[in-house]
């Protein structure tokens, strides 16, 4: 800023969330409403998360954007409806001692700088879009002194990329499809807090850390336009599949909690094969990963891992405990020893923790 003016600037975090039920498919496009409810587990801010800093000031003459320290474009629609919506609910700051007063009508004057950080791969399939877009609007909600509460920004967030609405809130989230055309019901609820369950380990094998082929946007806009499995899904199995979930979650019932975990993740990928052409997501990495918990998990008689996979061939595999968490880490070395360097890191940790 030029001498004399000030800037005013936040910082948030927000970690990225691993769907156990997943969304897949959108009946409004513009504003992100999906076909079907979905829950997720949000993970520690500690590994994959977003770090964005906003700032505005009198000197800025545009809005400007930085994600990984390269300039990106903010034309896009999804940017602009988040800072519209923030923009529009923002209230009156005033700092005396520094000499700030900011009304209510100047926010829509004051130009925004915003950069932003992830701490893992963008775009391989680890849902950077929803910790970034949550990140974004959390963080502009404060610098603009926002007063909505968190399911009203799960909204906003929802606008920049659908998976972003679940992580506004920590621990278990359940996204409400909704039922209104303006999307204003689309939001995302707390299931449970992020003390609930601690006893999960959640350990991501990166199988690859290459951006995916098939964007979640375009590869569910096909799938909407070409799966007649989708509709089935969207409307016969899942919202029963939510209905379980949530009780297996509220009682911690690991069994049940891996039977659907892993029976929605491959359920999702049969969509992603039911679309026309087909999408490929997991490779045979991610098959053999899959053939080792399943095995594993029929050997003991009772589930001991659940996995999910999304729009990329990384397998999210989610432990009982501690102490099977190690053996399945021992298990995934042991199988999988790293050789190159789309195959070399393991992530551990729980969900509070990782
Ligand atoms: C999910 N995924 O529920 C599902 C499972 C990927 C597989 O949400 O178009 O990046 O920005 O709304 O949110 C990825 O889709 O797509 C996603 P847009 P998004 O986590």
């Amino acid at each position: 800023a030029s001498e004399g003016q000030w800037v005013l600037m936040a910082t948030g975090r927000s970690p990225t969330n691993i769907a156990v039920i997943k969304y897949w498919g959108k009946r409004d496009e513009a504003l992100i409403l999906p076909v079907n409810d979905s829950i997720s587990v949000t993970l520690d801010p500690g590994h994959l998360s977003a770090t964005t800093t906003v700032a505005v000031s009198p000197s800025f003459p545009s809005d400007r954007m930085w994600l990984n320290g390269k300039e990106i474009s903010l034309s896009g629609g999804r940017f602009q409806s988040c800072l519209r919506e923030i923009r529009k609910r923002a209230c009156e700051f005033e700092d005396e001692k520094k000499g700030i007063k900011i009304k209510k009508e100047d926010w829509e004057k004051l130009h925004v700088h915003i950069a932003s950080y992830n701490n893992f791969p963008t775009a391989a399939g680890l849902a950077s879009s929803a910790a970034g877009f949550a990140c974004l609007v959390f963080t502009l909600g404060k610098l603009m002194n926002v007063k909505e509460d968190y399911g009203e920004l799960s909204s906003i967030a929802r606008q920049g990329s659908g998976s972003a609405c679940r992580s506004l809130y920590g621990g278990f989230v359940k996204w409400c499809m909704g039922k209104k055309d303006d999307g204003s019901d689309s939001l995302a609820v707390q299931l449970a807090d992020e003390t609930h369950w601690n006893d999960l380990v959640i350990i991501i094998a990166v199988v690859s850390s290459k951006q995916k082929e098939t964007s979640s946007t375009s590869g569910m806009r096909d799938t909407v336009e070409t799966s007649p499995l989708l509709q089935y899904r969207a409307q016969t199995v899942v919202p029963s599949r939510v209905l379980k979930m949530e009780e297996a979650i509220k009682n911690q019932d690991f069994e049940s909690f891996a039977k659907l975990t892993c029976a929605d993740s491959n359920q999702f990928h049969a969509v992603c094969l039911d679309t026309s052409p087909p999408i490929f997501y997991m490779n045979d990495t991610s098959h053999r990963i899959i053939s080792l918990v399943e095995k594993w998990n029929q050997s003991e008689g009772t589930p001991q891992v659940a996995y999910t996979f999304d729009a990329g061939p990384n397998a999210v595999l989610i432990a009982r405990n501690r102490k099977t968490a190690a053996v399945l880490l021992q298990k995934l070395l042991y199988y999988f020893p790293p050789q190159d360097k789309d195959l070399s890191s393991y992530l551990v940790g729980d969900k509070s923790i990782l």
